[in-house]
């Protein structure tokens, strides 16, 4: 079975999924085990890897040893191409449509595409759309793009159809990692009223309630970073608020 598939029969028999990110850089070296472990445990159901910036060259090291430990599947969450190898089960094949950088729109896919190809990953193209979460992300920087404001809910589903009808199988809602505030339930509802494909929203979520809501509001599938970096043990209680047909 595709982790794509996997994904949605998760969504389909628990309500949504949950996901944890982990950023394969230098600052989690002694916490990525023991994180992968606790993710085995918690009810996570898949880990996306992956981040704007890396701090050294150990990245694909690091893939390797999350791969070693996790029973779940592992996902690449793109950052750019260099962090590509084949220790993943899939990526999200994502384009910044959010922005008009071209790079980002379709550089990096065109110089990973051969290397995606040679490798075997499961590729699930994906819209990301990059949300204003009030904190400056890095991926602003790193993708040279200027986040929609989140007052703008009718800009975000102008852009998730676009992202649908250029036949994205996923949209991703993105405040950035890290951010003030996570997309507001508000635009998350007005997307998922639009579009037909499962939403991924991410970026801010700190606690069960906050996931909850953004679930109630029409996402299939939460994301949460900086809040598993500072308390691992929060996997367990977020995993139970995400998946709300239990
Ligand atoms: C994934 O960027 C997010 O979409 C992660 O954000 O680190 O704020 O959870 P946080």
């Amino acid at each position: 079975m595709s982790v794509f598939s996997q994904l949605n029969s998760v969504i389909i028999e628990r309500g949504a999924a949950y996901v944890v990110l982990i950023d394969p850089d230098r600052k989690n070296e002694d916490s990525i085990n023991s994180r992968v472990e606790l993710a085995n445990n918690s009810g996570v159901d898949a880990l996306f890897v992956g981040g704007s910036l890396m701090m050294d060259g150990n990245c694909t090291e690091r893939v390797k040893q999350i791969k070693e430990v996790s029973n779940v599947p592992v996902i690449f969450f793109p950052g750019g191409v260099g962090q590509l190898n084949s220790y993943y089960d899939a990526m999200l094949f994502m384009s910044v449509i959010s922005g008009r950088n071209p790079h980002y729109l379709i550089g990096e896919q065109v110089i990973a595409a051969p290397l995606v190809k040679v490798m075997g990953i499961e590729t699930i193209p994906t819209g990301y759309i990059l949300m204003d979460g009030g904190a400056g992300s890095t991926v602003e920087f790193v993708s040279g793009t200027r986040p929609i404001p989140m007052n703008r809910p009718d800009v975000a589903v102008a852009h998730a159809l676009a992202g649908q009808y250029l036949g994205m199988n996923l949209i991703y809602l993105e405040a950035g990692s890290g951010a003030k505030e996570p997309v507001a339930p508000g635009v998350v509802k007005a997307v998922n009223d639009a579009v037909d494909v499962p939403l991924i929203v991410g970026g801010g979520i700190r606690s069960p309630e906050t996931a909850s809501e953004t679930v109630k509001a029409g996402a299939s599938i939460i994301v949460t970073g900086t809040i598993i970096e500072i308390h691992s043990n929060r996997m367990k209680e977020l995993a139970d608020a995400v998946h709300w047909k239990e």
